[in-house]
């Protein structure tokens, strides 16, 4: 039995943490039908994400039941069978000992973060007994590899994306209060932290031979464009265009919308790790601009990424999202200037995107993350 979940969320920065847990905590109760309590430190981030929540003490949405955690105080224990501490976010101590006083404690899953490092797949699963107390706790890794976790993807999720054509794309532009696309023109979606080299991309972009239409949501990223345009404001209209390149300025969507920005672009510049697994899912040829870490840490993610993500590629390929992700990343060999990269990459974009979709259906068979998650939990609980 492991019919009652609870999922402890801290926001450490921007939306990965609360998008992560969300999409787990609506996927277990809609799909697998279990009772879910989210406690989440940060409900305004979670509003950002789904424009149902409110800042309130406590709510439902989508069959989840959701709190505002203060990130210390304790909630009561609801006889949940299975606890999640999101990202290693530490559980408060008043609930560690209530879990640990029950007849039947519950199990403690600590959900890690996503990478693709090969010792990802020697440490899933592992167990991690509390030093003190009676309680099982076990760690969960996401991943893309047999032996891992698996990604969070909703059941119908391909089908909704394979269902998604040019009419749908019209309209989700249109909602977002632009007019659609010329049919000729190289769209992409530009979703980054502001390190990012965007200037240089935007001046290539600027004297390319193909028109490039770029959607940026609003936050700071829009802010390069506007100096990039030499404007003090995003205009009426909320479009740049110089030379053949148009900026778009785009509402952040809701993110049961994100996908459809993903669909409606060629090219995906994403980040973090919500968006970056929505990107491989919508089949598109992506840049990731991966969270940075200390001691450049995340270099390391990225290259162990790229060597999973570019095996079965052609060489050419290959290279030009090498040298491109590298590029967009700051990463200190990188080989070739981003001007350069982007050349390469832009001639690539046919069989960038073939191997997108061969590559979503290879990890989708790697299995899904939530029910990875209820299955692994359902065997430790018997
Ligand atoms: O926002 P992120 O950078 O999040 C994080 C955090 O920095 C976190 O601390 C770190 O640990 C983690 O990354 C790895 O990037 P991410 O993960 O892609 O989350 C962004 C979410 O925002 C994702 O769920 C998609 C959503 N989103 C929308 O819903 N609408 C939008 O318009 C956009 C641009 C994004």
């Amino acid at each position: 039995m492991a019919e009652r979940w609870d999922i402890f969320c801290r926001v450490v920065d921007n939306f990965g943490d609360a998008g992560v847990c969300w999409r787990l905590a609506r996927k277990l109760a809609l799909e697998h039908r279990f009772r879910v309590r989210l406690w989440i430190d940060h409900l305004p981030t979670l509003a950002r994400l789904d424009p149902a929540v409110v800042d309130a003490l406590r709510q439902s949405v989508d069959g989840v039941e959701i709190f505002r955690w203060d990130g210390d105080s304790a909630p009561a224990p609801s006889g949940a069978q299975v606890v999640i501490e999101a990202f290693g976010c530490g559980l408060p101590e008043p609930y560690v000992e209530a879990m640990a006083g029950e007849s039947r404690p519950p199990l403690w899953i600590v959900l890690e973060y996503l990478s693709a490092e090969p010792w990802v797949a020697a440490h899933h699963g592992l167990p991690s007994p509390h030093p003190r107390l009676p309680l099982e706790r076990y760690f969960f890794f996401p991943g893309f590899v047999e032996g891992t976790g698996g990604l969070l993807r909703e059941q119908d999720l391909f089908a909704r994306r394979d269902a998604f054509g040019a009419q749908q794309r019209e309209a989700f532009w249109r909602a977002a209060g632009h007019e659609p696309p010329p049919a000729d023109a190289l769209t992409v979606s530009m979703f980054a932290y502001d390190t990012a080299p965007l200037e240089a991309l935007l001046q290539v972009w600027e004297k390319a031979a193909r028109a490039t239409v770029v959607a940026i949501p609003e936050g700071k990223l829009p802010g390069t464009a506007l100096e990039h345009f030499g404007v003090a404001g995003v205009p009426a209209g909320r479009v740049l265009r110089r030379g053949a390149l148009e900026v778009r300025v785009m509402p952040f969507v809701p993110q049961a919308r994100f996908d459809e920005l993903l669909w409606s672009c060629d090219v995906a510049f994403v980040r973090g790790e919500d968006s970056f697994v929505r990107a491989q899912w919508a089949a598109r040829p992506f840049v990731w601009h991966i969270y940075p870490q200390e001691e450049r840490a995340h270099w390391r993610k990225l290259d162990a990424f790229l060597a999973l993500y570019c095996s079965g590629l052609a060489a050419p390929a290959a290279s030009a999202l090498n040298d491109l992700m590298r590029a967009w990343n700051r990463v200190d060999t990188a080989p070739v200037s981003l001007a350069r990269a982007w050349a390469a990459f832009a001639l690539q974009v046919d069989p960038l995107r073939d191997h997108a979709r061969e590559w979503a259906q290879r990890t989708a068979r790697v299995g899904e993350l939530a029910d990875n998650l209820a299955r692994f939990c359902l065997d430790k609980l018997k």
